[in-house]
């Protein structure tokens, strides 16, 4: 993973990238085969307790728009499911395309989701911080939802309604009481496997929870997504699409679902 940019999206070339072979073995992300996934009965459901006081800003850091969230206490919080302990809400970001035919970074039976929202959690009792967390074996917990295009969402609205305060490069709003629960389907379905941060440094330490069931968004959404740049103020405008990467191989992994 020595040879990866720190400005992954910035060519966008993925097939001729760096970031395509990093050389690693639980790479993400993946395609999940439906039917190669294991069922364990096991799993618990997951439980999510978001503090809504604990959002704080909206960034965009030249890969996507993040929400980050007050982590210096047990306040926002995940369990259960495959997790051993609770994990820490850092931020949430999306990833999207240029076009509702793609845009997801993991697809279900070769499936492309026009986005994905990833929420990213840290394991507070393992680690002290985010960033030590990041080296740490299963530190990180990241829950993967998919967009798929349908009815207008309410609770994104209130995302989208910010973004052209940060369309830049760098430009960040407070971004006060939110509760990212409302961004979740209803189905406690999941696959769960072992695999790795999808931007550098791409180590290999998460935990991905990918639910099942898409959440709707409508093309207005989309399209605002569509309308942030890539690049800072002054420069030449590069619309912030297709910011995913590609698959990555399986190797030797079983993806597990909470559901038959
Ligand atoms: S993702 O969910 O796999 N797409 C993903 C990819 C990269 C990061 C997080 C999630 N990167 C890290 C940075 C840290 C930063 C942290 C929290 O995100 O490496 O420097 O503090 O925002
Ligand atoms: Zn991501």
């Amino acid at each position: 993973t020595g040879l990866v940019t720190q400005d992954p999206y910035r060519h966008k070339m993925w097939g001729m990238s760096e970031l395509s072979v990093s050389g690693g073995t639980r790479q993400s992300p993946i395609n999940i085969q439906w039917r190669d996934s294991v069922y364990d009965p096991h799993l618990k459901p997951l439980k999510i307790h978001y503090d809504p006081t604990t959002c704080l800003y909206i960034w965009n850091n030249g890969y996507s728009f993040q929400v980050e969230f007050d982590d210096s206490a047990d306040k926002s919080v995940i369990m259960g499911g495959p997790l051993e302990n609770h994990y820490r809400l850092k931020q949430f970001h999306f990833h999207w395309g240029a076009i509702n035919e793609w845009g997801s970074e993991h697809m279900v039976d070769s499936k492309v989701y026009p986005a994905e929202l990833h929420l990213v959690h840290w394991n507070p009792v393992t680690s002290t911080s985010f960033e030590e967390a990041i080296m740490e074996n299963n530190g990180l917990v990241v829950i993967g939802v998919f967009l798929k295009l349908g009815a207008h969402h309410a609770g994104l609205q209130k995302l989208v309604d910010a973004l052209p305060a940060v369309k830049h490069k760098d430009t960040i709003v407070e971004f006060d009481v939110f509760d990212p629960s409302c961004l979740m389907p209803s189905c406690p379905d999941y696959w769960t496997y072992d695999g790795s941060l999808t931007t550098p440094p791409l180590t290999e330490s998460v935990t991905w929870i990918i639910k099942k069931t898409p959440i709707e968004v409508d093309q207005n959404q989309l399209e605002e997504f569509r309308m942030l740049l890539f690049t800072s103020a002054g420069e030449e405008e590069k619309r912030m699409v297709d910011n995913f990467r590609p698959l990555q191989p399986l190797m030797n992994r079983t993806v597990r679902s909470s559901f038959r």
